[in-house]
């Protein structure tokens, strides 16, 4: 009985690592599944300059080829004494083929010896269903980037990222931790209200 109460959504992402959390945050009401469901479905040029564009970009791409909600996440690191960068291109700082290992060590190289240390995470979700745009939610939290990586948990700039009010980065955080603060928390929990009031 339980199983037939369960929604499906496909997260247009090929990042597990963001798979995995959007499963941990929205639990066992929903069986997420990623783009791994959809082989053949081509590279999806991420060219808007904003994550919203890219979002959409991400969403549309995937929701003719799925039967049901579709959601893309876009999200980044915004760093004030980079103004704003690396931002939509926090995946590539280094370079398109670059390794998060690299794009982190940019970023502290990027930073050696700046007293302005603030920067957000931001994460934009587009929503689509029936190959048609419905809208997007948003998320953010505040923070600094520390001077060195500290922490296994998370993924990419976690071990770099100190949210506001705490001394720890995120991944030095557990899972649930990370999630309350997260950008990606934010915006997922106003998703799933959402969801929740039009099925
Ligand atoms: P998809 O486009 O397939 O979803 P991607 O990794 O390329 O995967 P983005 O273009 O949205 O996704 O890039 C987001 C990058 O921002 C991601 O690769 C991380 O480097 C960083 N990022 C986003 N959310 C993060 C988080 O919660 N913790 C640490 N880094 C994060």
């Amino acid at each position: 009985m339980t199983e037939v109460s369960k929604q499906r959504l496909l997260l247009a992402t090929r990042n597990a690592h963001k798979t995995r959390e959007v499963r941990e945050i929205l639990g066992a009401d929903w069986i997420v599944e990623d783009l791994s469901v959809l082989p053949d479905l081509p590279e999806i040029e991420e060219t808007g300059e904003t994550f919203e564009e890219n979002a959409k970009l991400k969403a549309l791409a995937a929701a003719p080829h799925y039967d049901g909600w579709v959601l893309a996440d876009d999200s980044g690191l915004e760093v004030d004494a980079l103004g704003g960068a690396p931002g939509v291109r926090s995946a590539r700082f280094a370079g398109d083929a670059a390794t998060m290992e690299e794009n982190r060590a940019l970023l502290g190289e990027k930073l050696r010896g700046e007293k302005n240390r603030a920067g957000r995470f931001r994460c934009v979700l587009a929503l689509a269903k029936s190959g048609a745009f419905v809208r997007t939610f948003s998320g953010a939290v505040e923070g600094s980037i520390a001077g060195e990586e500290s922490g296994q948990g998370g993924f990419g700039y976690d071990p770099l990222f100190v949210p506001e009010g705490e001394t720890r980065t995120f991944a030095e955080m557990g899972p649930e931790e990370k999630h309350a603060l997260s950008h990606r928390g934010r915006a997922l929990r106003a998703a799933a209200d959402f969801l929740r009031s039009v099925s």
